[in-house]
């Protein structure tokens, strides 16, 4: 049975982004269903289809699956015959505590940079985004080193999935980076299905007056 992707807009729903990649990049055929965030519309169609009535949610063979990382985990099992993950049991550990640190952490970069696809140009650092830019150099170098690339371990994995709207942000905002992150947001910028997905986010015309003002706050028109 095919699953439906209830994603938010492209251009701002960073979250949506991780599983939509993840079906993407596997060649898992389902159905996305657009819900633009923040009109009137939207808190009582996104409840009626997730418990949280946040985006992203899977919906496939009768169950209701939210949070980003529980969908990219449940698409790992029901579609990928656990292909997901690295092989190999530390590989793997890594991964998925990579995993866990995105969804949980970053805050100061997700609240300062919110994902907003129409941005481009350097933005100011405060110390606290500083700390949150030189643990993803730590992570993305150390990785590469060991693994090898071009992907986080290798091969694609929900990692690459997890870390890729990151990337975008570093994109959109052109923070200093090493030779190795620069590498590998180039290398997530080329991969078809985002390219895909920034087609369309630009064809989005909704304005999300929160993720504009984040960046509004930290230096008028600099962008
Ligand atoms: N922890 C959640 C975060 C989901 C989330 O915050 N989604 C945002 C869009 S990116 C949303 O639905 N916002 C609508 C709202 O808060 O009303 C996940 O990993 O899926």
């Amino acid at each position: 049975m095919q699953a439906t992707l209830v994603i938010g807009n492209k251009n701002y729903s960073s979250w949506s982004l991780r599983p939509w990649l993840l079906l993407r990049h596997f060649g898992i055929v389902f159905e996305e269903l657009r819900i633009p965030l923040n009109l009137s519309e939207t808190p009582p169609l996104l409840r009626e289809l997730s418990p949280t009535g946040k985006a992203p949610v899977l919906l496939h063979d009768g169950r209701t699956i939210w949070e980003s990382l529980a969908i990219c985990e449940y698409v790992n099992e029901v579609f990928l015959d656990v292909q997901g993950w690295p092989a190999g049991t530390g590989a793997r550990a890594h991964a998925r505590s990579l995993a866990c640190e995105m969804h949980a952490g970053f805050s100061n970069l997700r609240g300062q940079w919110p994902m907003n696809l129409r941005r481009r140009g350097p933005m100011p650092i405060n110390a606290a985004l500083g700390q949150d830019l030189a643990r993803i150099e730590i992570i993305w170098n150390e990785c590469m080193e060991t693994y090898g690339g071009p992907w986080l371990f290798g091969g694609f994995s929900i990692a690459d999935a997890m870390f890729a709207p990151l990337a975008l942000r570093l994109y959109c905002c052109q923070p200093p980076l090493s030779e190795a992150s620069a590498g590998y947001v180039l290398k997530i910028l080329e991969h078809p299905a985002i390219m895909d997905w920034l087609a369309a986010a630009r064809l989005e015309t909704e304005v999300l007056q929160e993720s504009e003002a984040a960046y509004r706050l930290a230096e008028p028109g600099n962008c």
